[in-house]
């Protein structure tokens, strides 16, 4: 058996990558969703249908554990397929996101923790979580809904940064992203009224390829979570106590696409550090 990791292009090869270091003998197959990626601004109906299709071709290829490494198909899809479809279509396989291992991170960190409405003194600042992402995931509510479940006196600011992820994948010179970034920081910025987040979630998989970008752009003290490892670190805890959906052997990794797998294999090293042969499916 594998384990099956989606998005809707290219983007979730970032945690690919780090699950590669996490869990090398576990045999994995990516399916990137390229021929009708990018998902940032389509409805949430048809972000949905795509990642129920993707999820469902995932498990005719044996994957009984499929991770959506996709925020915006997290944040739109992934309640209503655990709850509404899963139990009936495929009962005893599981479909897991990229949301609430980072939202766990972020209100497990002990100051984060620790301030609950009671015990924070009324004159401590309250803690602010930055989420950028994409349009879709910022409207779902999704990180700030999971945040507010566990931790409800955090403050959470989001911005869409619609421009990012077409920036990304075309490649675009670091000057006209960096004044994109720029330009999105000063937004969230703005909103909370000139102050800067404690934490930042970069909200979208594509997104950890410009984090020295986000890194410049945002102040020093303001800590970025890295949703890759968070990914994997959560992945690797979650097969501790469900071993029946690990399988260690020969860490297989296959990579399939929607799309022309040319044109996918071409920009796929930037986004996982290493060559991919995609092949079509
Ligand atoms: N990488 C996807 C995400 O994490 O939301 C977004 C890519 C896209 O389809 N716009």
């Amino acid at each position: 058996m594998n384990i099956g990791i989606f998005d809707s292009g290219s983007g979730g090869l970032t945690v690919m990558r780090a699950l590669d270091r996490a869990l090398p003998k576990e045999n994995f197959i990516y399916l990137g969703d390229h021929a009708n990626a990018p998902y940032g601004d389509r409805s949430a109906e048809d972000i949905y249908a795509l990642t129920l299709r993707s999820v469902e071709r995932l498990f005719q290829n044996d994957c009984s554990l499929v991770i959506l490494a996709c925020n915006t198909a997290a944040a739109r899809a992934l309640r209503r397929l655990q709850h509404t479809w899963l139990p009936t279509a495929y009962p005893g396989r599981r479909v897991l996101g990229v949301i609430v291992p980072v939202v766990e991170e972020v209100t497990g960190m002990r100051w984060v923790a620790d301030q609950t409405p009671v015990a924070r003194p009324q004159t401590a600042a309250p803690v602010a979580v930055g989420v950028f992402a994409t349009r879709q995931t910022v409207e779902s509510g999704a990180f700030a809904g999971e945040i507010h479940k566990r931790a409800a006196h955090v403050e959470v600011w989001q911005q869409a940064c619609p421009d990012l992820v077409p920036l990304i994948e075309d490649d675009a010179a670091t000057s006209k992203v960096e004044a994109a970034v720029g330009g999105y920081v000063a937004r969230l910025e703005q909103q909370m009224h000139g102050r800067s987040p404690d934490v930042c979630i970069l909200g979208c998989t594509h997104y950890p390829l410009i984090e020295p970008l986000f890194r410049k752009a945002l102040p020093a003290a303001t800590r970025i979570l890295s949703q890759p490892e968070v990914t994997a670190r959560s992945l690797v805890a979650y097969l501790d106590r469900h071993r029946e959906f690990s399988f260690p052997s020969g860490g297989q990794r296959t990579f399939l696409t929607t799309g022309d797998p040319t044109l996918a294999s071409r920009i796929a090293s930037r986004f996982y550090g290493r060559d991919v042969a995609f092949v079509a499916t």
